[in-house]
C-alpha cells in the first residue's frame, strides 16, 4: 500500500478502549492515506512492505488523538468583563441575569454583530483551542433567541471550519434564556423554537444537535422536554445543560431522551448519574464555570465511576461563566477540582469528547479507520498534560493527516 504518511519513533496513547487505560504503545508508529488512520500501534506490526510519501522521525515523543472540545460558546459579540468586576464586588450571577445583565447582555451585543464580526472575534478563541492541540469543536448557538441572530451565529460557527483546519459540530441552544421581546411568556416562546426556530435552522442544514438550559433561571424540565420532543421528531441529537445550579433532575430528562450527554451536572444525585448509565449519555463535566462562579458543590464524579457513566471533560468557553480557551488547563482543573484521574482527564478531551458528540467512529482515538487528527506532545509523560499550568508542550497538531 502507499501511504501519505508515517510518524514513527512514537510513543502513543491511543485512547482504545479494547487496550485498558490510555492504551499505551511504547514504540508505535502511525500510518495516515486520504487523511485517515490506516495503522496506528506498534512499530513492527507496521507492514514492510509499505511506502509512504513522507516519514516522520518522532523521537520517542508522545501522541494522543487531536484534542476535542465537546462543549463550547465559542461565538458570541462583546465581551463581559464589566460584569465579572460586579461579582468580585459581590453580585451573584443569578441576581445579574435577573437584573437584565448576564446572557441578554451577550445577546444585545451578538443581535448588533456581523457574520464576520463573529467569525473575526472567534478565530481569536478558536485559535487559542488550536495551538494546544485541539482538532475539533463543538459550538452552540444561545446567544441570538431569534431566528435571524441563531441562523447567523451557527453560519458563523460552520464558516469557521473553512477558515481553520478543524472540524466544526453546531449545536441549536435556542432554549438558552428568555429573549426580552417574549414578555416573560416562557412556553410561548419555546413553541417558537420548536414549530419556527428548529425547523428552519435544520432545512438550512445548520444543526447537529439541539441543547437546553434546564434550570430555575431558564427553562423548565417540561419545557425542555418539548424542545427535545420536537429535535427527536426531526432525527436530530440531543444535549442538555443539566442540574448546573440546581437538582431539577436534568440528568434522568436527558437520559430519558437517550440525550448524547447531560453537561455540568454539580447537582446530579446518584440516581441521575444511574440514569445516564443506562442511557450512554456522556457526562460533560465543565470545571471553568465552576472555578469561575467558585461553586462549591461537586458534581458526583464517584457516582459516575460507580455506575460507569462516561466522563468528558470541556472549557464551556462562554462570555459569562467560563471565558477559558484552553483544554490543558481543562484537564488540570478536571484533575484538581474534581479529583478524575490522569487517564480520565485524558480520555475525557478525547475519547469520551468524541463520545459526547456522537461522533467516536471518526475520531477520539488512535485507530484504524477513524480521521489522521493528532497532537504531538513533547512530554515524557502523559501525566505532564495534565500536572503543568499554563504551559503547552505542544510539538505538532495533525488534521486529516496534514
Ligand atoms: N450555562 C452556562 O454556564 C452558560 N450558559 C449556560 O446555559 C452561561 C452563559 C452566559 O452566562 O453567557
Ligand atoms: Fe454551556
Amino acid at each position: 500500500m502507499r501511504l501519505d504518511r508515517i510518524w514513527y519513533r512514537a510513543r502513543l496513547a491511543t485512547l482504545a478502549e479494547h487496550m485498558g487505560g490510555l492504551g499505551i504503545v511504547e514504540d508505535g508508529a502511525i500510518a495516515a492515506k486520504d487523511g485517515r488512520i490506516v495503522f496506528a500501534g506498534p512499530s513492527d506490526r507496521l507492514p514492510a512492505s509499505w511506502e509512504a510519501m513522507e516519514k516522520i522521525d518522532c523521537d520517542g515523543r508522545w501522541i494522543t488523538p487531536g484534542l476535542i472540545d465537546c462543549h463550547t460558546h465559542l461565538v458570541f459579540g462583546g465581551d463581559r468583563a464589566r460584569e465579572f468586576e460586579l461579582r468580585l464586588n459581590g453580585a451573584s450571577y443569578e441576581e445579574i441575569a435577573r437584573a437584565g445583565g448576564g446572557i441578554i447582555s451577550t445577546v444585545k451585543a451578538t443581535r448588533a454583530a456581523t457574520e464576520s464580526e463573529l467569525i473575526a472575534s472567534a478565530l481569536r478563541r478558536l485559535d487559542h483551542l488550536i495551538a494546544e492541540g485541539c482538532t475539533t469543536v463543538e459550538i452552540k448557538s444561545g446567544y441570538g433567541l431569534d431566528l435571524e441572530t441563531e441562523a447567523r451565529m451557527l453560519r458563523a460557527a460552520r464558516q469557521l471550519s473553512t477558515a481553520r483546519p478543524v472540524n466544526v459540530t453546531t449545536t441549536f441552544l435556542g432554549a438558552h434564556a428568555l429573549p426580552p421581546e417574549a414578555g416573560g411568556d416562557k412556553d410561548a416562546y419555546i413553541d417558537k423554537v420548536c414549530r419556527e426556530m428548529l425547523p428552519a435552522l435544520v432545512q438550512e442544514g445548520l444543526i447537529d444537535a439541539v441543547d437546553a438550559f434546564c434550570e430555575g433561571i431558564a427553562f423548565s424540565p417540561d419545557q425542555t422536554g418539548r424542545v427535545f420532543k420536537a429535535a427527536k421528531e426531526l432525527g436530530l441529537n440531543i444535549k442538555l445543560h443539566a442540574d448546573q445550579l440546581s437538582n431539577l433532575h436534568g440528568a434522568e430528562l436527558a437520559a430519558g431522551f437517550k440525550a448524547l450527554s447531560a453537561d455540568h451536572l454539580e447537582y446530579t444525585d446518584d440516581q441521575g448519574a444511574k440514569a445516564m448509565a443506562q442511557a450512554g449519555t456522556v457526562a460533560v463535566l465543565l470545571p471553568g464555570a465552576f472555578y469561575m462562579l467558585r461553586e462549591t458543590k461537586l458534581p458526583p464524579v464517584e457516582a459516575f465511576r460507580h455506575h460507569g457513566t462516561r466522563m468528558a471533560l470541556a472549557t464551556d468557553c462562554n462570555p459569562g461563566t467560563s471565558p477559558l480557551t484552553s483544554l490543558l488547563l481543562t484537564m488540570n482543573m478536571g484533575a484538581t477540582l474534581f479529583r478524575l484521574t490522569v487517564e480520565e482527564c485524558v480520555a475525557a478531551v478525547t475519547r469520551e469528547a468524541a463520545r459526547a458528540l456522537g461522533r467516536l467512529d471518526d475520531m477520539g482515538t488512535l485507530e484504524a479507520g477513524k480521521w489522521c487528527d493528532l497532537a504531538i506532545w513533547d512530554i515524557e509523560r502523559p501525566a505532564e498534560l495534565v500536572y503543568r499550568i499554563g504551559f503547552n508542550p505542544l510539538h505538532a497538531r495533525i488534521w486529516r493527516g496534514h
